[in-house]
């Protein structure tokens, strides 16, 4: 099974996925094993890793660090070229369609593409979406685009139907690492109700009320970054899992 069926797989038996995102530059190597393992134990579905910058120079031995303590798909979530390594399950193949910047469109993908295929990495083609925050994330400041306001859901729409149409392989919208206002649920709506892709949803989520809206509103999986950076312990984690578990039960029901 692949790593794309495996969180399809987790999408339809807990009707949403949990992931929780590890940024390289922040993990503290020695709490590294005890946080992946506790994650895990306490229903984390999959870790991404990546992060706007990479400041330090072990890409690689992260990911070990991370494979060799937890039995979910890591998978990476790069802002760079710099962020491949075979050892990780998959990468999230990223084109970064709400932006007009063509580096981030298809220069990146031409430089990462030869080294991503010599790794033997799993590939999953994602249409990345950023959107308003109420300030200036790293992500909307490194790419040098314009995230899409808060209030256009029809916007956010057009560019999930494109990415569809495209051939892409799920739609990830992100408010940006440490965004002070999250994704609107109007937004989610919008895309779960007309576009078949899986929608990922991250950025500033802070609460596990708020993830469960995320996924009451049609979000596959829900990612969490600072939070969980923050308040490491088994039991924070596993109120977002539950929430977000059973946030798509209610969602099934409406
Ligand atoms: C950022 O979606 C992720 O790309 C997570 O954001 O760090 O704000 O949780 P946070």
């Amino acid at each position: 099974m692949t790593t794309y069926e495996r969180l399809i797989s987790i999408r339809r038996d807990r009707g949403a996925g949990y992931f929780v995102l590890l940024d390289p530059d922040k993990l503290d190597k020695k709490q590294l094993p005890s946080l992946v393992r506790e994650a895990t134990e306490a229903g984390v579905d999959a870790f991404l890793v990546g992060g706007s910058l990479l400041l330090r120079n072990d890409f690689d031995s992260q990911i070990q660090a991370i494979k060799e303590n937890t039995s979910v798909p890591v998978v990476i979530f790069p802002g760079g070229v710099m962020q491949v390594s075979s050892l990780a399950d998959a990468i999230l193949f990223l084109i970064l369609i709400s932006g007009r910047n063509p580096e981030y469109l298809i220069g990146n993908q031409v430089i990462a593409a030869p080294i991503v295929r010599q790794s033997g990495l799993e590939t999953i083609s994602t249409g990345y979406m950023l959107i308003e925050a109420g300030k200036t994330t790293s992500a909307e400041f490194m790419s040098n685009t314009k995230p899409i306001p808060r209030d256009k859901p029809d916007i956010a729409l057009a560019h999930a139907l494109a990415a569809e149409i495209i051939g892409m392989k799920m739609v990830y919208l992100d408010a940006g690492s440490g965004a002070e206002v999250s994704v609107p649920e109007e937004m989610i709506e919008a895309i779960a109700r007309h576009c078949s892709l899986p929608v990922i949803v991250g950025g500033g989520i802070r609460t596990p009320e708020e993830a469960r809206r995320k996924v009451e509103a049609g979000a596959s999986f829900l990612v969490t970054g600072t939070i969980t950076e923050l308040n490491n312990h088994r039991s924070f984690i596993r109120e977002f899992a539950e929430a977000v578990h059973t946030g798509s039960k209610q969602h099934q029901r409406l």
